[in-house]
């Protein structure tokens, strides 16, 4: 089992995460880690915090001197280098509708509303995405990869009919991690910036060449789409996932047939999204996510001051406009922890040449379900 634990402020001294469960021989690329944490705070639309911070990892625990994980915790943290806002310093009393200020401060019974969103800022999910970047790099140590692509924003999509490496590699070098319209998506962030607003979208991941058999039914804890479900909606911002195709309502359109060709089981499509009785089967594991615009709006939102009970309008604090392509990579890079850890638990073992050869030995002995 891999675990994330994470602590750490959006204004305190830094972020910190245990990452526990790498098995022993994973050479960990920080350089790749790092290209993750830039591509996170890139994109358009992203607020001034963007051109503060220079995420990069710094690895204190589980590695070796040439970066190979030892299979102790692997300790790390990324710097804040500013610490200036802490809640101390940014107290409001009126809660914006949509965040944490309301329901934290109930919970915790905060007088400055500022506190929840110390610990609830998307910057804390620059861990997620050191985290997920090792579990990427575990994954495609067994020919794993996963993929991303942001598909909305506001009313603008764009879907790519090749979803090839080549259309995945396209999306890194765009702006805001979109197969297409960016231009469109682009005039949307301006609208938005323009009126004062914020502005929501859907992003995709795609998890491809898992071996059938991740997660188990007996249990609804261990069901993989159920894994994914949490890991996803539980990212800031994000109010809906789905896996696979979820408007096909006819049985007989929606279910993906077997054929037997050339003495291989295919599947002629893949509306099921990877998962079928809560196991990976093989295909593709597709999922998308709604992400709602943030709720820190610049025009303000009806509120009540909880200090004196009037009536007025949310607060505005320094924010994005758009978070949807960091919402997309956050939600990807927690997918790639789900299935790093589901791999580790079918294949056990302490080493990468352990659960090695325990994955070629099932891959081997379940061929015969596919090739005759
Ligand atoms: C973010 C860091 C935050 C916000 C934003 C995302 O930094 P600051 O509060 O200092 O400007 O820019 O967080 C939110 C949108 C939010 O609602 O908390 C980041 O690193 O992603």
């Amino acid at each position: 089992m891999i675990e994330l634990i994470t602590a750490g402020e959006s204004h305190g001294k830094g972020l910190f995460g245990i990452l526990r469960g790498i098995p022993c021989g994973l050479k960990i690329d920080t350089d790749f880690v790092n290209g993750m944490l830039a591509l996170r705070q890139r994109g358009f639309g992203r607020g001034e915090r963007m051109k503060i911070e220079k995420d990069r990892i710094n690895i204190v625990s589980g590695i070796d001197e040439n970066g190979v994980s030892t299979g102790s915790p692997i300790g790390f943290f990324i710097d804040n280098i500013d610490t200036k806002l802490n809640a101390t310093k940014r107290s409001f009393t009126v809660p914006r509708p949509g965040h944490a200020d309301f329901a934290g401060s109930v919970k915790y019974n905060f007088k400055n509303l500022a506190m929840p969103s110390e610990r609830t800022s998307g910057r804390l999910s620059a861990l997620d995405v050191a985290a997920g970047s090792i579990a990427a790099l575990f994954l495609r140590e067994f020919g794993v990869k996963v993929y991303f692509a942001v598909e909305c924003i506001g009313k603008t999509c764009a879907f790519a009919k090749d979803l090839s490496e080549d259309t995945f590699e396209k999306v890194l070098s765009s702006d805001i991690l979109a197969m297409g319209k960016e231009a469109e998506m682009k005039a949307e962030i301006e609208n938005a910036v323009k009126s004062e607003d914020t502005i929501g979208g859907r992003g995709l991941a795609i998890v491809r060449n898992l071996p059938a058999g991740l997660g188990d039914y007996n249990d609804w804890r261990n069901r993989a789409d159920g894994l994914v479900a949490q890991a996803v909606m539980s990212v800031g911002t994000v109010k809906s996932v789905s896996i696979g195709e979820s408007g096909i309502t006819s049985g007989a359109i929606y279910h993906d047939p077997f054929e037997m060709k050339n003495g291989t089981l295919k599947r002629l499509s893949n509306n099921a999204g990877g998962i079928e009785g809560g196991i990976t089967n093989g295909e593709d594991v597709v999922v998308r996510f709604f992400s709602k615009p943030i709720p820190t709006v610049r025009r303000g939102i009806p509120s009540v001051d909880i200090k004196n009970g009037k009536n007025t309008r949310s607060v505005y604090v320094r924010s994005d406009t758009c978070v949807v392509p960091a919402v997309t990579l956050v939600s990807a890079m927690r997918i790639a922890l789900v299935f790093a850890s589901l791999l580790t638990e079918k294949f056990g073992g302490e080493t990468m040449s352990d659960i090695r050869a325990s994955f070629n030995n099932y891959i081997n002995s379940r061929r015969a379900f596919w090739q005759k």
